[in-house]
Order: C-alpha cells, then structure tokens, then sequence
C-alpha cells in the first residue's frame, strides 16, 4: 500500500507543502480526543456572525499552533479568526481552513471534518491557483482526500496513525444524488426548477449539514451539493475561501465541477476572506444543469 508522505513524493510535491499536508492531517488524533470534552456551543460567534462550538475554537487554535510551531507557513486565514493570522515570513506557503466543519453535528456524532487550502505566497488567491486541497474526514474511518493537481486520492488513516492509501484517480461518476441547503419555501426560482428538474430525473435527496461529508458522498456516488441563495442570504451560506475552493478545486481534479450557478467560482479573487459564495458542486451533468437553468 502507498502512504501518503509516499504518494505526495510520487506526484512530486516539495518537502514543505507535503510537510504541512501531513502535519495537519497528524492532527486527526487530538481532534477526535477533544470531541469528548468539547461536546457544546462557546459563547462566542465567528466573523460570519455564526455561534461557534467549543470544537470550531479548540480545532482552530490547535491548528495554528502547531502550524506556528512548524516554520513552514507564512499565514492561516481561517473561518473562525476575523484577521489572517501572520506566522513565518520566509515560509512558501499559506493555508486556508475550516478547522471544523459541520460543527453542529458533534452533539449527534455525525460525521464532520477539516478543509484545508494551500496557496503559494498570500491567502488571497483565486481557487484555481490553490497548489494543494484536502479534506479531514472524522467518520468510522479517519480518512484524507487530497489534491495536488495530479488528480484525488484517498487515504485511511491505520492503527498506528499512517495514512494508507485507499482509492487513487478518484473521478466523479455522474450519479444521481443531490444535498440542498437552505429552506425549500425560501429558495429562488432557479434553484427551485433545478432541484424539479432533477428530481423528476430519478435524483434522491440525501442532505446531512457537513458539507465535507456531503461533498464526500457526492465525490464517490456522483451527484451534487448545493448551497443556493435565498432573499435573505443572497449568496448563500458557504464562505468562498475556506469551504467552496478547496472543495472545488478537489472536485474538478476528480473530473467534476464547481459553480455559483452561473461560472465557476474558482476564477474569483477574493476580496474579503469571509465572503459567501452560492455553490453547486460535483459531476459535470449537473452543473451543467444548473448553469443552463434561467
Ligand atoms: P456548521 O459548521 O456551523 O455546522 O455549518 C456547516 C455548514 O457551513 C456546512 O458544512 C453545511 O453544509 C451547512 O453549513 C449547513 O447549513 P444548514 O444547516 O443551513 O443546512
């Protein structure tokens, strides 16, 4: 079997990038100890105004710790923080990240996860120049899926903590499935004729609030996800930066797409690090679909 420091040499990654992939994938082990202790909200709320769980803030300050203590990263813009924390000046890369994403399902032991972007020089890139994306995920297995611009590949994390890899070459089939966020009553016309559209075309509706999560099952049976706009979130819910890029940028790498339903949203240079984007990701059909509904 490959392990991951293996495969990233294999696809010629260099030692800091495959370095940090690595380390924060490292941190699945506190991350699932911590769970236990960190069951609640904190009394706090993130730059999106959102309440945040104890997880969203204990996950975000383990990670930038052990990112500050590593050297190897110049900054960490992350959805719990307000400003880009600057770490190592000299350092190539700079990480974006969800350090927990889908926090509200703790309580419920469902499965949630950490997205991460990588980005050679500053945080504030468009999602096509992202060098690497991964996603953390804390289900019955640990597993990482990971690009590099070579493709997706998964690994599973063994008993001794070495990712193992499980699938290579990863390609979205086009599946049927599809995940909707948002209140059916408060969605717009086009995603209202999407979602008719594809129903009437045998799509069934499997939706659990992890976006990771979701967007995993999406990954492997095809399908879409999507966060559509409504009048009082015009561009959805999800933060362009450190949910739809890296997600995005991991989903046309497995032959896929991503798109605010009109282009992609990998072309947009951020202009604030906590901007919403609407989102509909994964197989070509679909989006397809979405973008050619008036
Ligand atoms: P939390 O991290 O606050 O649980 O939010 C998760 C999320 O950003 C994304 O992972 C989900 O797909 C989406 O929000 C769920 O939102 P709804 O609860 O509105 O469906």
């Amino acid at each position: 079997m490959t392990t991951l420091p293996e495969y990233l040499k294999n696809c010629g990654v260099d030692e800091d990038l495959s370095a940090i992939i690595s380390l924060i994938g490292a941190q699945a082990a506190p991350i699932r100890d911590a769970f236990i202790s960190n069951q609640n909200y904190a009394d706090s709320t993130n730059s999106s105004g959102e309440t945040q769980a104890e997880m969203d803030k204990w996950s975000d300050e383990h990670i930038t710790n052990v990112l500050a203590e590593s050297g190897l990263v110049r900054e960490v813009a992350s959805e719990e923080r307000e400003e880009i924390v600057k770490l190592s000046e000299s350092a190539k890369y700079s990480v974006v990240m969800d350090p927990l994403d889908g926090s509200s399902l703790i309580k419920v032991n469902l499965c949630v996860g950490t997205i991460v972007g990588i980005y050679e020089g500053s945080c504030m890139q468009a999602g096509k120049d992202l060098k690497a994306a991964f996603y953390v995920l804390y289900g019955p297995m640990t597993t990482l899926t990971v690009s590099v611009g070579k493709g997706v590949a998964i690994f599973a994390q063994d008993k001794d903590g070495v990712y193992q890899m499980l699938k290579n070459n990863v390609k979205i089939p086009e599946g049927n499935l599809y995940g909707s966020g948002g209140v059916r009553t408060e969605w717009l016309g086009k995603h209202a004729k999407f979602v008719n559209r594809i129903e009437n075309e045998g799509a069934k509706n499997r939706y659990s609030g992890s976006f990771v999560a979701d967007f995993h099952q999406i990954l492997q049976y095809g399908g879409v996800y999507a966060y559509p706009p409504s009048e009082k979130q015009p561009n959805g819910k999800l933060r362009l930066v450190f949910e739809v890029n890296p997600i995005g940028y991991l989903a046309v790498q497995a032959g896929g797409a991503v798109s605010n339903g009109t282009k992609t949203t990998l072309d947009i240079v951020p202009e604030d690090v906590h901007q919403r984007t609407i989102v509909y990701v994964g197989s070509h059909g679909m989006i397809a679909k979405i973008e050619a509904t008036e």
